[in-house]
């Protein structure tokens, strides 16, 4: 069976974020041949499958983040193999912490004809799951104004850049922006610091969405959480501005030209993270190399910069 091969990898990493702590009772929607109960007002569950046998008697049982099994190990919550199973499959299920108000669906593998796996049932997570789980983190970010209007969010690891830039994607945590301190100026201009945090977010991998009005690139960088962690400081970019000292202008344009003649340029310059942020701010008209996400950043962004940086009417008019 390939999904059992594939799944029983995930396994052992899962078992490491098991968590016994009290949740309460949720409406469960049973769907498949079979049962699906919560026990008491745990995060336990106990399914049994009584339709069709599987040849080996071999079973998987799968719980998933929303509506429908995929090999996504994000999206996995529990997973379970049984084999020699006689009479009533009966699974104990005990999923790692569930979030708040998610929809979570069970299913029921195996060689059980073609219709298989099977979905046993689904529930939905209310206010009272997850949260106080988790630990607070803590960062900076650095623009070039003091209004307290940035956005902060976490999304899973696996969300696409696109899908949070364009707000398609919901994020897993929502942070909270601290007060507004002068930063370190640059060459003549000031800059300033506002710290976030986030509370209650579980252990793990994500990005990390910075969203601030005024024509910043929203800064999207893949941050590790641990509870208590200080993720530190990030510039926020505006459009345009690739040496990032706080003026789209020729200079910048210079940059994107000599990145698309391929000669040394700013925009090959800092680690991953930051070449990342710099080739969004570049991307004024936001299309893509062919092919690929990865942003088109060529002599149409430049004309772009130029034409803003004297006074005329351009793409940036447009930007939020
Ligand atoms: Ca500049
Ligand atoms: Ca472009």
């Amino acid at each position: 069976m390939k999904h059992a091969t594939k799944l029983a990898l995930c396994t052992s990493a899962l078992a490491m974020f098991m968590t016994c702590s009290a949740f309460a009772s949720y409406q469960i929607d049973v769907k498949g041949s079979g049962t699906f109960v919560q026990n008491g007002d745990k995060n336990e569950y106990t399914a049994t499958y009584t339709g069709t046998k599987a040849s080996n008697n071999r079973y998987l049982l799968l719980v998933v983040e929303g509506d429908k099994a995929t090999l996504d190990s994000n999206k996995i919550v529990d997973i379970r193999q049984l084999d020699n199973a006689t009479g009533d499959v009966k699974f104990d299920v005990k999923p790692k912490e569930l979030k708040a108000n998610t929809k979570y669906s069970v299913w029921i593998g195996a060689d059980i004809g073609a219709d298989g796996p099977v979905e046993l049932a689904e529930f939905t997570t209310d206010d009272s799951a997850g949260g106080s789980e988790g630990g607070s983190v803590s960062g900076t970010a650095v623009s070039w104004n003091e209004k307290t209007d940035a956005v902060y969010a976490l999304f899973s690891a696996s969300t696409e850049d696109s899908a949070i830039r364009d707000g398609s994607a919901s994020p897993a945590y929502t942070g909270v922006g601290g007060s507004v301190v002068a930063g370190e100026s640059k060459g003549k201009l000031a800059r300033y610091e506002q710290s976030f945090t986030f509370d209650g977010v579980e252990d793990g991998t994500y990005k990390l969405a910075i969203t601030k009005p005024g024509k910043y690139v929203t800064r999207i960088v893949t941050v590790q959480i641990t509870s208590g962690a200080d993720l530190g400081k990030f510039d926020i970019y505006l459009y345009g501005d690739i040496n990032n000292d706080g003026t789209p202008d020729g200079k910048d344009a210079t940059q994107i030209l000599r990145y698309g003649n391929l000669k040394g340029s700013m925009l090959d310059s800092g680690d991953a993270n930051e070449q990342a942020a710099k080739l969004d701010a570049g991307n004024i008209n936001k299309d893509t190399v062919k092919n690929s996400n990865k942003p088109l950043v060529d002599g149409k962004d430049a004309t772009q910069i130029l034409r803003f940086a004297n006074l005329k009417g351009s793409m940036f008019d447009k930007l939020p």
